[in-house]
């Protein structure tokens, strides 16, 4: 029988110069909100997003989005950009794998974005074709409720309470309506990982509003702050705050509910238990030998028939 493919995980001191790299970029004054952490996370999730427990594809291995197959996904557009900001790491230190560049690099913002630390190993491959790519249509859909988010997070092996810590992902980034249809941020501050987002799902009053494109999201806009703006001689024109149909379903759920309290409530439960979730996010698919090399099995070689 052949000998399993193993990547050995890169040294301390090798990642820190990568994690260095990604905290280089990660200022960037002309896109976005000024940094490029939450495309970054994004990315990571979306690569790792995939997997399926029962027939053991997809997950956090082979870097698939390279491919049209699941870069073209329009689950995964505008992801381009974040794939584009780490091109100069990759060619810097080659030895890292795209795999594990997405993925650390994703930690990295994290924690320079004011999260929490989170384990990582390394080890992932990159796959050399696109045969392995799962079938596209694995991701959540924003404008669907809380049967749909528990189909695809339970099929990845997510339980209510960690599906509502991941969703606390939503602290950092927006809703581009060229990507997704959606648009806006969910927090003022988007670029500042916090648990915000919990606290907003619950105090404000969300409005189901539809944009130009059709698109149906959930809208508040603070009015003490459009009060207090209209005394101010300058006053910027406060950005609307959004969720998505997907987020409102969190507090609609009476299983997800209590959850979105708690971490409302204590920032650092939240930060517990979210470092925990993703750190099992980026591990899925991944099976490792008991030095903690990834072990590419016969049935992940297998291609599949599309
Ligand atoms: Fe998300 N997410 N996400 N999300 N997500 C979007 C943006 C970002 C859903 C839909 C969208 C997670 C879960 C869900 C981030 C992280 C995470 C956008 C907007 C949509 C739509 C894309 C665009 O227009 O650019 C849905 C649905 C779910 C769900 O059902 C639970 C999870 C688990 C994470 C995570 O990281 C753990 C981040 C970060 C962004 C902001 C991206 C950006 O460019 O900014």
């Amino acid at each position: 029988m052949a000998q399993p493919q193993t990547n050995p995980t890169p040294s301390s001191s090798q990642l820190d110069h990568v994690a260095q790299a990604v905290r280089d970029l990660l200022h960037q004054p002309d896109y976005d909100d000024g940094s490029a952490g939450p495309v970054l996370v994004r990315l990571a999730w979306h690569s790792a997003g995939t997997y399926d427990a029962a027939s053991k594809t997809g997950g956090s291995n082979g870097a698939g989005m390279r491919y049209e197959k699941e870069g073209g996904d329009p689950a995964n557009a505008g992801l381009q950009h974040a794939r584009a900001f780490l091109e100069p790491i990759k060619k810097k230190f080659s030895w890292i794998t795209y795999a594990d560049l997405w993925t650390v690099a994703a930690v990295v913002a994290i924690k320079e974005m004011g999260g929490p630390e989170i384990r990582w190993r390394g080890g992932r491959t990159d796959f050399t074709d696109d045969n392995k790519i799962p079938p596209r249509g694995r991701l959540p859909d924003g404008a669907q409720g809380a049967d749909h988010i528990r189909h695809i997070f339970y099929r990845m092996g997510f339980n209510d309470q960690e599906i509502v810590a991941l969703s606390g992902a939503h602290n950092l980034g927006r809703c581009h309506s060229d990507r997704s249809g959606f648009e806006g941020k969910w927090v003022n501050n988007p670029t500042r990982f916090s648990n915000t987002y919990f606290k907003l799902l619950l105090v404000n009053d969300w409005k189901k509003k539809t944009l130009e494109n059709g698109v149906e999201q959930y809208v508040y806009v603070d009015e003490d702050m459009i009060e207090e703006d209209e005394d101010a001689e300058d006053a910027e024109e406060p950005e609307e705050l959004m969720m998505l149909p997907t987020d409102i379903a969190l507090i609609q759920d009476p299983s997800f509910r209590p959850w979105v309290e708690l971490y409302a409530e204590h920032k650092d439960i939240f930060f517990d238990h979210f470092a925990k979730v993703f750190a099992k996010l980026l591990e899925l698919g991944i099976k490792r030998d008991r030095n903690g090399n990834i072990v590419n099995e016969e049935n992940q070689q297998d291609g599949y028939k599309s």
